[in-house]
């Protein structure tokens, strides 16, 4: 059986306990995991601390760039090992794991080592109150040993998202992937070793969040600042952890996203475009759309046609070139999503399509498929309409003015995203700029551009990353103040 390791000071290192990384295609174990301990958390810290204060310290920019550069070409090299270890790990379609989350961390990597050469700082001239002057201006350091913790939908992706713009910095990392999706991070230690990252400046300990191996890393007293990417609850046991010893967040957290879609939009795109953004991953993408408002004119007919494709999806094996649709991440997960479908019911919905289990009668049965799932009639007061599920499943629920839908839209504690689906673009800009949320896309979905601030308001986070917001957080800016 194979073993994921933790990778600690340039070494892959075991240890007495291990756990089971699951195929949620069939069940199937497909590795043992170290569990990463206290010891191992305090030996990454350690590692990455003594790593700033060697060689990586002592790099320039522009080398750092360069290997950061090289840390893509890796990735890009060992390109089919990295999307069969995600497509094993996460059960998502191969065609998804090939086009979105393996080229997605290379660039993560280009984009930051790209930016980080380019990115200016402030200065400031400034008059002093004796009449004579000062020239303020401010430096980059590195903010230290930087623990990142991520979660298990698109684990390679946010990983890296954080790690590429933290070594851009001059950081070393401690990383604690998601327990369900372990493959592809120790992976990534190969292609650091091959990028001539020294040791320990990368460390990867594995292993569960509460009392384990990610509360180790965020209670630690030497690991200056927690980057997270999960849930809005384990944000709020971060903070907590992170409060005695007062370590900076960066918080990217759920989202109960809606997409409003007026009666003069594109019809077809807009179809498209909200069938992906519910049903994309198997829906576990925090951006995915759980709420769908649709002008009253349209409402049948588009309902009509998101049935369609939602039946048109083909679940099947990931490694199969035509399945498009996916296992959920793990049996708990699926019992979520299960408890939700059924609350739905008693909440009064009407199924449009789905709300059970897809079955195949070979061994997909034992993996963690469930429906594509479309529902109407709620009231927005229902949980199925308040709460964040993370499935494959919708709720549509017509509007009658722009008011109305912009309000239903903004009536939630998260703030991640939304999507406005318009051919009037003086509304799309308009709508846009009423949404509490974090970012607003008008006639697209997760259309990415890395420079951009990307984050959420409310319960969906703390902080932007992208771009200069990656590059703030993971410094230390050192304003110098000099008398002229
Ligand atoms: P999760 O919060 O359960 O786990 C995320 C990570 O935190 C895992 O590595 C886990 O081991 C660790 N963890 C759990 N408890 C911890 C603790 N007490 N201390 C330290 N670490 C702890 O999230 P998940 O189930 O892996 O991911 C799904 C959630 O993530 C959804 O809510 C989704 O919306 C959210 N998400 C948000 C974004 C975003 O960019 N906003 C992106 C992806 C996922
Ligand atoms: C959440 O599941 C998706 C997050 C996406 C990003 O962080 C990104 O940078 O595209």
């Amino acid at each position: 059986m194979k073993l994921i390791q933790n990778y600690i000071d340039g070494r892959f290192v075991g240890g007495a306990q291990e756990f089971a990384d699951v195929n949620p295609a069939d069940g199937s174990v497909i590795a043992q995991v170290t569990a990463g301990n206290k010891s191992h958390v305090d030996e990454s810290v350690d590692a990455a601390r003594r790593a700033l204060r060697g060689e990586w310290g002592g790099i320039g920019i522009r080398e750092r760039a360069a290997r950061l550069h090289r840390i893509a070409d890796a990735i890009e090299k060992r390109f089919d090992c990295f999307v069969q270890a995600e497509v094993a790990d996460t059960g998502k379609p191969i065609s998804l794991a090939s086009k979105l989350d393996i080229p997605r961390a290379a660039a993560n990597f280009r984009v930051f080592a790209d930016l980080v050469k380019l990115a200016g700082l402030e200065s400031f001239q400034t008059e002093t109150p004796d009449g004579s002057s000062a020239l303020n201006y401010a430096i980059r350091k590195p903010l230290g040993v930087i623990g990142v913790i991520t979660p298990w939908n698109l684990p390679l992706l946010l990983l890296t998202w954080k790690v590429a713009p933290a070594l851009a910095c001059g950081n070393t990392v401690v990383v604690k992937p998601s327990e369900e999706t372990p493959a592809t991070a120790t992976l990534l230690a190969e292609a650091m070793q091959d990028a001539g990252i020294p040791n320990g400046v990368y460390n990867v300990v594995h292993g569960f969040g509460a009392d384990a191996a990610g509360e180790f890393l965020t209670q630690h007293p030497d690991v200056d600042a927690i980057t997270f990417t999960g849930e809005s609850r384990t944000g709020a046991a971060i903070m907590k952890s992170v409060a005695p010893t007062v370590k900076p967040v960066s918080f990217e957290l759920g989202g109960k996203n809606a997409a409003i879609v007026f009666a003069d939009c594109n019809f077809d795109e807009a179809v498209d475009g909200i069938a992906d953004a519910v049903f994309l991953n198997t829906g576990q993408v925090c951006l995915c759309a759980e709420r769908v408002y649709v002008e009253r004119k349209i409402f049948p007919v588009f309902v009509d046609a998101l049935k369609r494709k939602a039946e048109q999806l083909c679940a099947g094996w990931p490694n199969e070139t035509n399945t498009n649709f996916g296992p959920l991440i793990s049996a708990q997960h699926r019992e979520k999503v299960l408890a939700y479908y059924q609350l739905a019911r008693e909440e009064g919905a009407a199924v449009v399509t789905g709300g059970g289990v897809t079955k195949f009668g070979d061994n997909r049965d034992h993996g963690f498929y469930v429906q594509p799932t479309i529902y109407t009639g709620l009231p927005e007061t229902a949980r199925c309409v308040k709460e964040e599920i993370f499935g494959p499943v919708c709720h549509i629920a017509p509007f009658d003015s722009e008011e109305e839908a912009v309000a239903m839209a903004n009536e939630t504690k998260h703030g991640l995203a939304a999507s406005i689906w318009t051919s009037n673009l003086k509304r799309g800009h308009r709508v846009a700029q009423e949404m509490k949320v974090g970012i607003t896309w008008v006639n697209c979905w997760f259309l990415r551009d890395l420079r951009t601030p990307f984050g959420g308001a409310g319960m969906s986070g703390i902080g932007r990353e992208g771009g200069m917001h990656s590059l703030n957080f993971y410094s230390e800016l050192n304003n110098i103040c000099i008398r002229l």
